[in-house]
C-alpha cells in the first residue's frame, strides 16, 4: 500500500464554506490539527461562513474572495504548500437556467488557480465529479473507470470536464504536481436545500410535498461526505502525481427508492410526493468503480449503511432549521418558476 509522500502544513481550500468543502475543512481540523487551512470562498448563495464557525482561529482562517481574481491569489497563495480546489458552481438545474457563472467559476477560476499553483510551485488537488463521464444505461453492468472518455451532458458537468482537462494539461505540459478526484453524489450535513436529499427532507419538515423528476428511475451512487473527505486527504498525501482517482462507495440507488426511504424514515405515506417536470438532458445513471483508490491507497468507506447515514442526515436537518430556513423560500420559488 502507498506510503505518505507529502505532508502538508499550510493549505488553501477553495470553496471551504460550501457543503463538501466545509465538511473537508472540519475533517482536517479534527484529524490533522498540525495543518493550517486558509479557506478562500466568495460566499455565493451556496457559501455560508456558519459551516466552518467555531473552529480554532489558529487552525482555520477565512478569506472572502473570488478564485477568478489573479491579484487576490497572489496575496493568498504564497506561503502555502498546497491548493485543494472545491470551489464551483455546483447545481445542474442552475446551470441549465444560467450557464454563465459556471463557465466563469468552474473554467476560468480553475485556470487562475492552476496558474497560481504553477507560479508558486505548489501541490494542487482538483475536486471533480463522476458526471464528466456522462451517464450509463440503467441495466448496464459497467461502472465508470478513470480512463473512460469524457461525455458530459449538462452545462455544469461540461464546465467541470473542461476544468479537469485543464488540470491534465497543466500536469503534463508544465509538470504541475497535480491530482484529480472524481466523486459520486455526496450526502450529509450542510448540503444546500436546492439538492435532492435536503430538498425533500426540508420540504417534509415545511409541510410541502417532495418533488420527483421524470420517472424517478434515475440512479445516483451515494457516498457520505465524510468518506469523500478522507479519500481526498489520502490522495493529497499518498496519491501519484498526474493521476485521476474515482471516489465512490457502492451506493447506487434510484431516486424513487431514496425518496421512499426518506418518506418512511420521516413517518410519511409512500405516495406523499409530486411528480414534476423532468430535468432536460437528465443523466440516467452514475456508478463509480473505486478499485484504483482502494488498491493503491487503501481507502475504504466507513459509512456503508445508507439507511443509517440518511437517518442521521434527516436528524441534522431537523435540529438545524435555523441553518437551512433562510435559503428555503427563495429556492422553492426558483423551482416553482421552472415547473419543478
Ligand atoms: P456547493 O455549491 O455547496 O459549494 C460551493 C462553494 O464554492 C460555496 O461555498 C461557494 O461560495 C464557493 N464558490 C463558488 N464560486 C466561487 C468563486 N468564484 N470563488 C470562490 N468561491 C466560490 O458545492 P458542493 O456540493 O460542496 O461541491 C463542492 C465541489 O465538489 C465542487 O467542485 C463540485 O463540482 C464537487 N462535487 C460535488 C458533488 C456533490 O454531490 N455535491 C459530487 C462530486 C463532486
Ligand atoms: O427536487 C429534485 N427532484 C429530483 O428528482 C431534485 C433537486 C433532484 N432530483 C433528481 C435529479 C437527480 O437525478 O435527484 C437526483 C439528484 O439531484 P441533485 O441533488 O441535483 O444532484 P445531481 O444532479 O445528481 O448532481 C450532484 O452530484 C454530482 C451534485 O449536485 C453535483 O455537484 C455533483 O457533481
Amino acid at each position: 500500500m502507498a506510503e505518505v509522500v507529502f505532508e502538508p502544513r499550510n493549505i488553501v481550500v477553495t470553496g471551504g464554506c460550501g457543503f463538501i468543502g466545509s465538511n473537508f475543512v472540519r475533517w482536517v481540523a479534527r484529524n490533522h490539527p498540525e495543518v493550517h487551512v486558509t479557506v478562500l470562498d466568495k460566499l455565493t448563495y451556496a457559501g455560508n461562513p456558519a459551516n466552518i464557525a467555531g473552529l480554532p482561529e489558529s487552525q482555520v482562517e477565512l478569506v472572502v474572495g473570488d478564485i477568478c481574481d489573479a491579484d487576490l491569489l497572489d496575496e493568498v497563495v504564497p506561503g502555502h504548500d498546497a491548493i485543494v480546489h472545491y470551489a464551483a458552481e455546483s447545481h445542474n438545474d442552475n446551470s441549465i437556467a444560467d450557464p454563465e457563472p459556471f463557465v466563469q467559476t468552474n473554467v476560468v477560476g480553475t485556470y487562475r488557480l492552476l496558474q497560481a499553483a504553477r507560479r508558486y510551485g505548489i501541490r494542487y488537488h482538483h475536486i471533480s465529479t463522476d458526471e464528466v463521464y456522462g451517464d450509463l444505461a440503467l441495466d448496464e453492468p459497467r461502472r465508470f473507470e478513470p480512463d473512460d472518455p469524457y461525455r458530459p451532458s449538462s452545462p455544469y458537468s461540461s464546465t467541470k470536464a473542461s476544468s479537469d482537462l485543464l488540470v491534465r494539461a497543466w500536469a503534463r505540459t508544465y509538470g504541475l504536481a497535480a491530482t484529480i478526484s472524481n466523486c459520486s453524489n455526496n450526502y450529509g450535513p450542510y448540503q444546500h436545500v436546492e439538492k435532492f436529499i435536503p430538498r425533500q427532507v426540508t420540504n417534509i419538515l415545511c409541510g410541502i410535498r417532495p418533488k420527483l423528476y421524470g420517472t424517478g428511475e434515475n440512479v445516483r451512487d451515494w457516498i457520505h461526505t465524510e468518506d469523500h473527505s478522507r479519500a481526498v486527504w489520502d490522495i493529497l498525501t499518498k496519491g501519484r502525481i498526474g493521476e485521476t482517482y474515482l471516489i465512490g462507495a457502492d451506493g447506487e440507488r434510484s431516486n424513487i427508492d431514496v425518496l421512499r426511504e426518506i418518506l418512511s424514515l420521516m413517518g410519511e405515506p409512500q405516495d406523499a410526493f409530486d411528480w414534476v417536470r423532468d430535468r432536460p438532458g437528465h443523466d440516467r445513471r452514475y456508478a463509480i468503480d473505486p478499485t484504483k483508490l482502494e488498491r493503491e491507497l487503501g481507502w475504504r468507506p466507513v459509512h456503508t449503511d445508507f439507511a443509517e447515514g440518511l437517518a442521521q442526515t434527516i436528524e441534522w436537518y431537523r435540529t438545524h432549521e435555523s441553518w437551512w430556513r433562510p435559503a428555503k423560500e427563495a429556492t422553492e420559488r426558483r423551482y416553482a418558476e421552472q415547473g419543478q
